[in-house]
């Protein structure tokens, strides 16, 4: 048992290391680059970006520190059978399943489906492909981490308010404990940013807790 405390609001949590692991939520070309989902959207994914850099200085901690490393994508078979009718023509119209510059758009083993190279996974981290925003619907993440008695997850991603939030709510009702780092994590709406943060810290930790990158480096040095 590797007993530590992490730095956190609304306040600080104490957590054992080794029931501990790093989810890194949807960092896909699709949302962070130029002619992917995001933009076909009409976002500015520029505003996204700036989770990147924090992100790999936690992802090199947690790697230093043989801590669990999950990724997650969202994306569907290329038949698109696991996209429901709705979810094809959210945004207004048809964007998931056609052809862009990156390939077809959120379909799994498409260039832009897969994670930015800034952030690729190494040999050995699980990447959880799921069809939903959350990441433990339809997916075998719970399984991943009640088998390495995971308690604790430090989370990083894209975006806030759609599948971290999701996600970190799910984790949240299966009993998991949610630190999310708040210069890890992004939006293509600023102002969702900063109430999606609130939201998961308040009434002492609804949903979980909020740090940052260098909190989570300092914990994992
Ligand atoms: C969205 C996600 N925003 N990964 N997906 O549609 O948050």
């Amino acid at each position: 048992m590797t007993a530590r405390s992490i730095a956190a609001e609304p306040f600080d949590l104490d957590l054992d290391l080794e029931k501990t692991a790093l989810v890194v939520i949807d960092m896909q070309r699709d949302f962070l680059q130029p002619g992917g989902f995001g933009e076909l959207l009409g976002n500015d994914v520029s505003l996204l970006r700036g989770a990147i850099e924090p992100t790999r200085a936690v992802l090199d901690a947690a790697r230093a520190a043989g801590m669990l490393v999950i990724h997650t994508r969202e994306g569907h078979r290329t038949d698109l059978a696991d996209c429901p009718p709705a979810k094809l023509t959210r945004g207004g119209k048809t964007f998931i399943g056609t052809d862009g510059p990156m390939g077809r758009i959120l379909v799994r083993g498409e260039e832009g489906h897969d994670i930015i190279p800034e952030l690729y996974p190494i040999p050995g981290e699980p990447v959880i492909d799921k069809p939903g925003k959350g990441a433990f619907y339809a997916t075998d993440l719970e399984a991943i981490l009640r088998g390495r008695d995971i308690r604790t997850l430090l989370v990083c991603g894209v975006t806030l308010e759609v599948c971290v939030h999701t996600t970190v709510r799910e984790a949240n009702d299966r009993g998991f404990e949610c630190v999310v780092l708040e210069d890890c994590v992004g939006s293509y709406f600023p102002e969702f940013l900063r109430v999606g943060l609130d939201m998961i810290k308040a009434q002492g930790a609804i949903f979980g807790w909020v740090s940052d990158s260098k909190r989570a480096v300092d914990l994992l040095n």
